[in-house]
């Protein structure tokens, strides 16, 4: 079955966003509403655990500030989120988070070689578009046949839902496919929609429990900065190219 699709999952394996994005909005975000949260970068890798920014603040109120109380705790919670939302997409705007090696150069090597692309993630969709806007700039949202981002669907990672809805969407069998994802509820996604998957670590997720991955990767590399393999059959590739997306895919993983 020849390799058709890549869909991308968008923290943590696009960019390094949820440390110099969503963690920087959410303390700002606390303290513009004159909240005395803050959490730390070791906190923040015990809450990232929790997909989806409003359930990860419930979590957190539920685990660490069990006194608090609120008479309509959905809707607080939601009006933080927003917040947080709007400085996110401004932080990207100032371009506090560049793309992670190797994904430019793979996005333009994949669309020339006609291989389709689509997103796959949890994160809200403004952020979506605010990253790939500010980095490749705004005509690259359209190099993305599907933005399944956010709560389109009802289960988020680690639920295969939204890959499923992207498979839906691109009218693809999971099996003419490749997922991208850093961390260990995106490969369970994945893996529940049926997909292949390539995984590239970062600070948070190095020491995932990644089963049934292709491989783990530092990143992608670059020609001149090669990938380190964590894990997966050797091979001549020292960069993530389409000649050995094509080679993985066709691996039993
Ligand atoms: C991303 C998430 C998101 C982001 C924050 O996970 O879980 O919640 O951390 O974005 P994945 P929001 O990379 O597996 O998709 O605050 O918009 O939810
Ligand atoms: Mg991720």
């Amino acid at each position: 079955m020849a390799l058709e699709v890549l869909i991308f999952d968008v923290d943590g394996t696009l960019a390094n966003t949820e440390k110099d994005g969503h963690l920087v909005a959410f303390n700002l975000a606390f303290k513009e509403l004159g909240l005395d949260w803050e959490w730390s970068n070791e906190l923040y890798h015990e809450l990232l655990n929790v997909t989806g920014g409003q359930l990860r603040i419930k979590y957190y109120l539920k685990k660490y500030k069990s006194d608090f109380q609120h008479n309509d705790l959905d809707n607080f919670v939601a009006s933080i989120h927003k917040l947080k939302t709007s400085i996110y997409v401004r932080l990207m705007d100032e371009g506090a988070v560049p793309l992670r090696p190797g994904v430019e150069r793979l996005f333009n090597e994949a669309r020339a070689a006609g291989l389709r692309m689509a997103i796959a993630t949890t994160t809200t969709p403004a952020n979506v578009d605010a990253l790939i806007a500010n980095t490749l700039g705004k005509e690259a949202l359209d190099w993305f046949e599907v933005i399944g981002a956010g709560d389109v669907v009802p289960n988020l990672k680690p639920a295969g839902d939204i890959y499923t809805y992207v498979l839906e969407a691109m009218n693809i069998d999971a099996d003419k496919c490749l997922a991208f994802e850093d961390s260990y509820n995106g490969i369970i996604s994945a893996t529940q929609a049926g997909l292949k998957t390539l995984i590239t670590v970062n600070e948070y997720t190095d020491t995932h429990e990644f089963e049934g991955a292709c491989a783990i990767l530092s990143n992608l590399g670059e020609p001149d900065q090669p990938f380190e393999m964590i894990k997966g059959n050797s091979t001549e590739s020292t960069f993530v190219d389409v000649a050995y997306l094509q080679e993985l895919h066709a691996q039993h993983c």
